[in-house]
């Protein structure tokens, strides 16, 4: 990609960008957390991107940690991906009948992640925690749901309560529209607090069909569990009859190649994919043990459908791109480059004397500009917002593009480079400086 002189067509600022999008699209964006509302001044516009940097609109090349929220695990354009995405729209882009390919991908997917042994395709991860929430009620035949608060599940109405991400970004974790009997089911203990989560169940116990959560959770930004958090929640939803749902959009061939049940040894009975499976196309996952999937239509009376599910092109990026991931193992590297990364924040936070707690976990990180552990959602909740957007601006001065929220993730691709991260420390040594000079 050229910069800025050698940028293809016209050069434009983004903000008039935004005021003609605002024109059409609902705050001028499609999804409500890219609108730079809870960091303020105008969104970044992309006229392309590949590899670890994005190409914006006003000329200026950024090193992108956002990665179109995680799914960007092998950076943007690949070379095996574009080829055979090309390949795959000269035969056609949506058929709405079978084809080998989406066997193919269903068969990586088991045979990546076993305790998928039956999958259905979706459009996007929403789509796979509806389903697998669906399954969950027929499969035991309860209504229940236990969540937790600050994660995020996608936009279904029942999971917007106590939500992450672009709800909590936006201060609307219990979503207008969402009547109250829809989320009466929905039950919402802290993260990582097995006691208050045992008595919830207890308090309902034997209707609730299912535990969902994100094994490590993405949309609070990093919150990585407790060392007996997973194996506890294993225990209670054996003890209690409820199934045990991990919502591994974002981990999911991110932590391993095999996603976080993998990376921690606790098996969950459904599992929800997403983002990297998809390779930049919107293509989400869910699946479980034959035993429960048998419930799902058309075998079964839990239905789920979908016009665009499994089309040929999203699933050809998803084979591709969880090819190159078998092909290359990158995960040392990915949690290498990350660990530098991270200590390389925290020193020069320490060297300016402000106050930052970086949670990561392999190719993820959040830094939160609190002084307190960050645990859970309550004290994700406590950090000092208006430091993060001196910071997050002062980066974006400097090209480096991090996720435009406090409670969400920046992600480490296989196409972050040595040189990627010696920018990115220089611009963190001198953001540091500005968030200092109150
Ligand atoms: P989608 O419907 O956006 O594909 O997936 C919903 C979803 C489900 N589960 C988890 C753990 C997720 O993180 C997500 C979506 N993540 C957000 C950002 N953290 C997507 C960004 C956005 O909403 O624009």
């Amino acid at each position: 990609m050229k910069e800025k002189n050698g940028v293809k067509g016209s050069v434009i600022q983004h903000s008039e960008l935004f005021e003609e999008a605002k024109k059409y699209l609902v705050g001028g964006v499609n999804s409500p957390v890219r609108s730079f509302r809870s960091v303020g001044g105008d969104p970044v516009f992309v006229k392309c991107a590949r590899g670890s940097k994005v190409l914006a609109e006003d000329g200026r090349k950024l090193i992108d940690y956002c990665m179109s929220w995680g799914a960007m695990l092998l950076g943007h354009a690949h070379p095996e991906v574009l080829p055979a995405l090309r390949k795959a729209v000269g035969n056609g882009t949506s058929y709405g009948m079978p084809t080998r390919l989406e066997t193919e991908l269903a068969k990586m997917i088991a045979e990546a992640i076993p305790s998928m042994e039956q999958v259905r395709l979706t459009s996007s991860g929403t789509e796979a925690v509806m389903g697998a929430i669906r399954v969950a009620r027929a499969f035991t035949k309860k209504n229940k749901i236990l969540k937790f608060e600050g994660c995020y599940h996608g936009h279904a109405d029942h999971l917007l309560v106590k939500a992450g991400s672009g709800a909590s970004t936006l201060g609307v974790p219990d979503s207008e529209g969402v009547p109250v009997d829809f989320s009466r089911n929905t039950l919402v203990a802290p993260y990582n607090d097995l006691v208050k989560t045992g008595a919830l169940l207890q308090e309902h116990v034997g209707d609730v069909a299912a535990i969902i959560v994100e094994p490590v959770a993405g949309n609070m930004g990093v919150v990585v569990p407790d060392t007996d958090f997973l194996k506890g929640l294993r225990k209670l939803c054996d003890e209690q009859g409820a199934l045990l749902i991990f919502d591994e959009v974002i981990t999911g061939f991110r932590l391993t190649y095999g996603g976080a049940q993998n990376y921690f040894d606790v098996i969950p009975d459904l599992t929800c994919l997403g983002k990297i499976i998809g390779g930049g196309m919107p293509l989400g996952a869910f699946g479980g043990g034959r035993g429960i999937m048998k419930v799902l239509a058309p075998l079964g009376p839990a239905y789920q459908a979908g016009t665009l599910s499994g089309n040929p092109v999203a699933v050809t990026a998803g084979i591709t791109t969880l090819k190159c991931l078998a092909r290359s193992k990158p995960y040392e590297r990915l949690a290498s480059v990350t660990r530098t990364l991270c200590e390389g924040i925290r020193d020069a936070a320490q060297k300016e004397g402000v106050s930052v707690q970086i949670n990561s976990l392999e190719s993820m990180f959040t830094v939160f500009f609190t002084e307190w552990r960050v645990t859970d959602y309550q004290t994700a909740s406590r950090q000092d917002f208006p430091a993060f957007r001196k910071f997050f601006h002062a980066l974006l001065q400097d090209g480096v593009y991090f996720a435009p929220s406090a409670f969400e993730t920046n992600f480490v691709s296989v196409a972050h480079t040595k040189k990627d991260l010696q920018s990115t420390l220089q611009a963190v040594r001198a953001a540091f400086k500005k968030t200092h000079d109150r």
